[in-house]
């Protein structure tokens, strides 16, 4: 059953810990306007507050993930307005969200989609997905993380390639270069993300927020640092229920119960 507050979003009520939240807005390649971006944020916001949602699948359709900002709405914006732009706010909260996001990819992928896609913790995509930056086709450059969270993923070179060129690359590149997990068949994705958000459902909501801060904390830091902060995640997961019942359903030969506690 879908949540009838978004208009521009399709937001399933969780099942077994996982809530699937759908990009449409069919009539743009659900291309991301200010307001399209505040639903998800919004979306994501509610997911976090739901114990019972344990993490979220993003999704578009068939055809697309997302096509980028909306270029209509972005052209109306001088420089004033994007120093003032709402979106920031946005992309802050999405970039926020403390359960895991896997995002489930078919079609074109690009611009703000694929700055959006990348906020994602894993990324499943069909063999037809496309994914690339062609915001300098349009004179300027990407605004959403697509500079930074790029070159960590696919490192300098094609990187550079994608931004500067704006051609965008296919599923089998974004497999080799790490930009994603795994490649399905296109009318598998979304039960191929589901199944991996089913697994990931099953464990401690603690470990996984830690597990996900620290490997996060870790691509922005040093290894020093990160090593400093994954010690203490560790140690502050020693306190806590769920570890002693992962420890005891291991040793009692059981599937473990885990409560979040
Ligand atoms: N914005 C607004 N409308 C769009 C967008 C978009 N990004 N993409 C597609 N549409 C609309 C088209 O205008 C068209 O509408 P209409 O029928 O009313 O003319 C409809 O969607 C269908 O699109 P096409 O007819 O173009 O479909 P095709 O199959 O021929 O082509 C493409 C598909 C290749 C995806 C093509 O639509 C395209 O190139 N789209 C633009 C891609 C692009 O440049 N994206 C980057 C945008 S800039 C950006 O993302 C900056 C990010 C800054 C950070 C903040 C983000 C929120």
């Amino acid at each position: 059953m879908s949540n009838s507050l978004y208009s521009m979003l399709d937001v399933h009520s969780p099942a077994n810990g996982v809530q699937q939240i759908q990009l449409h807005r069919p009539e743009a390649l659900n291309a991301l306007t200010t307001a399209m971006l505040g639903e998800l944020a919004l979306a994501l916001e509610e997911a976090e507050a739901n114990e019972s949602v344990k993490v979220v699948v993003l999704t578009g359709s068939a055809r697309v993930f997302a096509a980028g900002a909306d270029v209509k709405e972005m052209a109306e914006r001088d420089m004033v307005g994007i120093l003032k732009d709402p979106r920031q706010q946005s992309w802050q909260s999405i970039s926020r969200f403390p359960k895991p996001l896997v995002a489930a990819i078919n079609g074109y992928c690009l611009g703000g989609g694929c700055e959006l896609a990348m906020h994602a913790d894993i990324l499943i995509a069909g063999t037809d997905a496309k994914f690339g930056q062609p915001e300098i086709n349009l004179g300027i450059m990407p605004g959403a993380g697509g500079t930074q969270r790029l070159v960590r993923a696919v490192g300098k070179s094609l990187a550079m390639q994608m931004v500067l060129t704006g051609q965008p690359i296919n599923a089998l590149q974004a497999k080799e270069a790490g930009l994603i997990s795994e490649i399905t068949q296109p009318e598998l994705t979304l039960t191929r993300a589901m199944e991996v958000a089913s697994q990931i459902a099953k464990k401690s909501p603690l470990a996984l927020r830690l597990a996900k801060e620290s490997i996060l904390k870790g691509m922005d830091t040093d290894l020093n640092t990160g090593l400093r902060f994954e010690r203490h995640a560790f140690t502050v997961l020693a306190g806590t229920k769920d570890r002693e019942e992962g420890i005891a359903a291991f040793l009692e030969k059981r599937p473990a119960k885990f409560t979040g506690q």
